[in-house]
């Protein structure tokens, strides 16, 4: 296609090609008009803020890699769910396998780390930008090494800017059957990771528990915490209490955000 671009009838002066996901393809083309003018393609180069706005321009995307724009001058790249539930997820944190450590401090959680093919946390500037202007419904997805598999939702999910250490408030929980709601002991605690102690305990958290986190004294779940096969049970470990209450490590967690309403 490139070339064919450049064998036209105009003065070619550049052409980016970049695919999302397996079937998309993106082309951004400009021209020069032998009298000087410049020629763009129009409605090729749109920045889409998030998962769900690229899903509504183009609905037959699947499950892959995207980048978005959540803010001015912000770039992420980041896993765009766009199968689950009607699709148009962004996908904030996702554990799979204990590639990616996840025991790391303030900056590195503000700023993003880990593969997003693999294991990654999308960063909390990022997060903040994403959750500050409209309503999002956050979805987490777990599952056990026994492949048992539950899903929660929040009816809402803000998480407030890097001046107010990354707030978190949560709105209404939904769980499948025998998940109970680990998460709301964090509602309206502070970010607290490794170095930087916002949370309500003698000690810092994210030390006992391994992790970043919203810890408050301290937390019911530890989705940041250390991936491991071989449970300890301890807390420490990536899990959610409420699910038969236990420490038991998880196999994998997911969490992703969509607007609450898709306009
Ligand atoms: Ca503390």
């Amino acid at each position: 296609m490139k070339s064919m671009l450049e064998k036209s009838n105009w003065d070619h002066q550049n052409t980016a090609l970049s695919i999302h996901g397996p079937i998309t393809l993106d082309v951004h083309s400009s021209f020069k008009l032998k009298k000087g003018q410049v020629f763009l393609k129009s409605g090729v180069n749109r920045r889409h803020k998030d998962c769900a706005h690229i899903k509504r321009h183009r609905p037959l995307s699947q499950d892959g890699v995207y980048t978005i724009y959540p803010a001015l001058g912000m770039n992420k790249t980041v896993f765009c769910d766009m199968s689950t539930d009607g699709g148009g997820w962004t996908v904030i944190q996702k554990r799979i396998d204990g590639d990616t450590i996840f025991f790391r401090n303030w900056k590195e959680y503000k700023n993003g780390f880990g593969h997003v093919e693999d294991e990654y946390w999308l960063g909390n500037d990022a997060i903040h930008a994403l959750t500050k202007d409209k309503k999002q419904i956050l979805r987490i997805d777990l599952m056990k090494f026994s492949r048992e598999k539950a899903h929660a939702t929040y009816s809402s999910f803000f998480v407030d800017s890097e001046a107010n250490k990354y707030k978190l408030v949560l709105g209404r929980f939904k769980g499948t059957k025998g998940l109970g709601d680990s998460f709301n002991h964090s509602n309206n605690s502070y970010f607290t990771t490794k170095g930087a102690d916002n949370d309500n305990y003698k000690s810092n958290c994210a030390d006992i528990f391994k992790a970043g986190w919203w810890f408050n004294a301290c937390t019911n779940l530890n989705l940041n915490g250390e991936y491991r096969k071989a449970s300890r049970k301890d807390g420490t470990e990536l899990s959610w209490y409420h699910w038969g209450d236990s420490w038991r490590s998880l196999k994998s967690a997911k969490m992703m955000i969509r607007p609450s309403q898709i306009v």
